[in-house]
């Protein structure tokens, strides 16, 4: 601590750009902390305690107390390794002061410990330096204690030492400013002690107490309000304390708790014997509420992992009908906690997991872990099993009342729909119907047809996302029951509401013809989904074809030639010896009848696309994990099962 004035010059000269910095926080303070009022206050005590769970997850700490004290300040403790105290090479300052003053300094700086305690918080404690109007962060390291204050982020004095201990671990106090929180700068204890309490359950191991100075308890040992939360078993204990109220209905908590893919991931679950789903997810210890790919993962394990041991377990057979989903979920309570280097939050209140990497890794993990105590618990497999069936059969009920009401009016009233543009033909065999998204793409398909053995159906816009959906709301929409009612195709029999009845199918070829975009393709996904999940026998029976309409058009001069993609569209440039006009086609619309029928509807030269379910219970995994999920990948699947043959020549 020499050369003083050397110091003091390199001191002032960083102190500015870190002023800059904290100026802003306190100029923007949302920016940092979401809000000013509140929440953001709270916010502050999560931000420094995030600080000591980091410490605790790299096996450095296992004791955080927090003190609200009476004037509302805020005193957190820890033992792990003490902020660094010694001189910070770049900045030529103590580290500690770095890390209090820098903003973005975060806390680490070696880039190999990547913090994951972070997440939405982890702006750094100097954002809590700086909205608070003192703070004093007091440091025991390397034998000795530490010190430096600050006010609104400035450092009153340079980091010095205080005393000797033999303790190790950061102590920092910080007094919130009420020119930033004008709301309120009152704590509230359960707000706190809840957060502390989540956070024991998350980091099992570490005893974390907080005490409220403001609240005499003469019962208590301290004499003031305050707990002391410590959990051996973690997201066990969790879902203990979650269905306290509830009646248990296997034997044991199922836990798993691993890393897949460099991602941490724990697991617990139970099946009680209510009827709701309770799932609860976190990411580096935050709760995401809106989930996201880790919660996605963990309904894709265990329903994968679940269907496939009913299934095998023959409890099915006698069902006559699909069990989804939800069935599986009914009564299970269930936490899930992923710990990621580079969260991307999103969502609209950014409590939402983006990486897509973690769907498989939680996936994984909640197969294996279920698979063995599955195998393990022959008992409580069978309870769970029965458990869904029953789910599955009171849904069923519910559906089918709904349905037989939906059969009337869409199959017996007669009639096909309005929109329907029929063909003459009588032999189903030689007939096909093209579903033509929009209504002025079906006007070009119906001029441009032959209308002899091609009927149009034209649907408005998106269909419904059936993956989404409630059974009843799909018999409900408009455009399905128009599919239906042209189709001539009856659903349900007395046993098996959803069996498909194809003796009356009006056409053998089921044409989708859809703009070549991605809007285009996300209707004909949702349409093939459709068909997956309603029509799965249409699917089957070789029916369901996909059209594909030209790209580009290129002309020169009189001469035209169609091309469907760009290495086409360049070869027939350069045979015409460049120079040449091109088109784009954005859509069926651009196209008028004449080229629709030379390219995509006239059987001697279109390609179509027959869609075949090559591995069904592949088919069903990726349709069931796209549940809800974007398009991309679930196009990709159709890709590549829809068999590409020119079928007319
Ligand atoms: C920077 C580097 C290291 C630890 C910390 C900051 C740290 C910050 C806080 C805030 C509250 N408690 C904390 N404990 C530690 C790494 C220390 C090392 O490498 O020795």
């Amino acid at each position: 601590m020499s050369e003083e004035a050397g110091k003091k010059k390199k001191y002032s000269a960083d102190s500015i750009q870190a002023l800059e910095g904290m100026e802003h926080v306190r100029m923007r303070p949302s920016m940092y902390i979401g809000d000013v009022g509140p929440r953001g206050l709270h916010h502050l005590v999560y931000e420094v305690v995030d600080n000591s769970i980091d410490e605790a997850m790299g096996g450095h700490c296992d004791t955080i107390s927090v003190v609200i004290n009476e004037d509302n300040s805020i005193t957190t403790k820890d033992n792990g390794r003490g902020i660094p105290v010694d001189m910070h090479k770049k900045e030529g300052i103590s580290a500690l002061e770095v890390v209090m003053t820098k903003i973005g300094a975060g806390g680490k700086f070696d880039k190999d410990s990547y913090k994951v305690s972070g997440g939405l918080h982890g702006v750094g404690v100097s954002v809590v330096n700086a909205l608070s109007d003192s703070l004093k962060a007091t440091v025991y390291r390397d034998g000795k204690i530490w010190e430096q204050e600050y006010e609104r982020g400035k450092a009153l004095y340079p980091v010095k030492s205080v005393g000797e201990t033999t303790e190790r671990g950061t102590m920092v106090t910080f007094h919130p400013d009420d020119q930033i929180f004008e709301q309120t700068i009152e704590y509230s204890y359960e707000t706190l002690s809840n957060r502390m309490r989540e956070l024991s359950f998350l980091n099992k191991g570490v005893t974390i107490s907080i005490m409220d100075k403001r609240q005499k308890d003469p019962e208590s040992e301290t004499g003031y309000v305050g707990e002391t939360f410590y959990s051996d078993e973690g997201l066990k204990e969790f879902v203990t304390f979650l269905d306290g109220n509830r009646e248990q209905l296997i034997q044991n908590i199922i836990s798993i708790e691993g890393e897949k893919n460099g991602i941490p991931v724990e697991v617990a679950m139970v099946y009680n014997t209510s009827y709701t789903e309770n799932l609860h997810s976190y990411v580096n210890n935050i709760n995401t509420h809106e989930g996201g790919t880790h919660l996605s993962g963990f309904r894709r394990g265990l329903t994968t992992t679940l269907k496939k041991y009913a299934d095998s377990s023959g409890m099915l057979d006698k069902l006559k009908f699909e069990v989804q989903g939800d069935d599986f979920r009914e009564g299970l309570t269930a936490i899930v906690s992923v710990k990621v280097a580079e969260p991307q939050f999103e969502g609209q209140t950014k409590t939402k997991l983006g990486n897509r990497e973690v769907s498989s890794a939680v996936s994984q993990a909640v197969s294996e872990m279920l698979t063995d105590y599955l195998e393990e618990h022959p008992d409580d497999a069978k309870t769970i099993v029965q458990k869904v069936i029953l789910a599955a059969q009171a849904r069923h009920a519910a559906t089918k009342a709904r349905e037989m009401v939906q059969r009337k009016t869409v199959m017996s009233i007669g009639g096909l729909p309005g929109k329907l543009s029929d063909c003459s033909e009588q032999d189903p065999t030689l007939c096909e119907v093209f579903l033509v998204e929009g209504d002025s793409a079906g006007g070009t398909a119906k001029q441009g047809r032959d209308r002899n053995f091609q009927a149009i159906l034209p649907l408005r816009g998106k269909i419904l996302n059936v993956e989404k959906a409630m059974p009843h709301r799909v018999f409900e929409n408009e455009e399905i029951k128009n599919i239906y009612t042209a189709l001539g195709v009856t659903i349900g029999t007395e046993e098996d509401s959803k069996a498909l009845n194809l003796e009356k199918l009006r056409y053998h070829k089921v044409v989708i013809m859809c703009d070549a975009d991605v809007d285009g393709s996300h209707i004909e996904t949702l349409i093939l989904t459709f068909f997956y999940r309603y029509m799965r026998e249409l699917i089957e029976g070789g029916h369901v074809y996909i059209a594909t309409p030209p790209l580009y058009l290129v002309k020169k001069g009189t001469k035209k030639q169609y091309a469907w993609d760009e290495k086409e569209r360049d070869a027939i440039a350069d045979s015409y010896n460049g120079n040449v006009s091109i088109q784009r086609y954005k859509g069926l619309g651009e196209m008028n009848a004449e080229q629709l029928w030379d390219t995509t509807m006239n059987p001697e030269f279109r390609t179509l696309r027959q869609v075949s379910i090559e591995n069904a219970t592949e088919a069903d995994r990726i349709f069931s994990m796209l549940m809800g999920d974007e398009v991309p990948p679930r196009r990709e699947f159709i890709e590549k099962n829809a068999v590409y043959a020119n079928i007319d020549a």
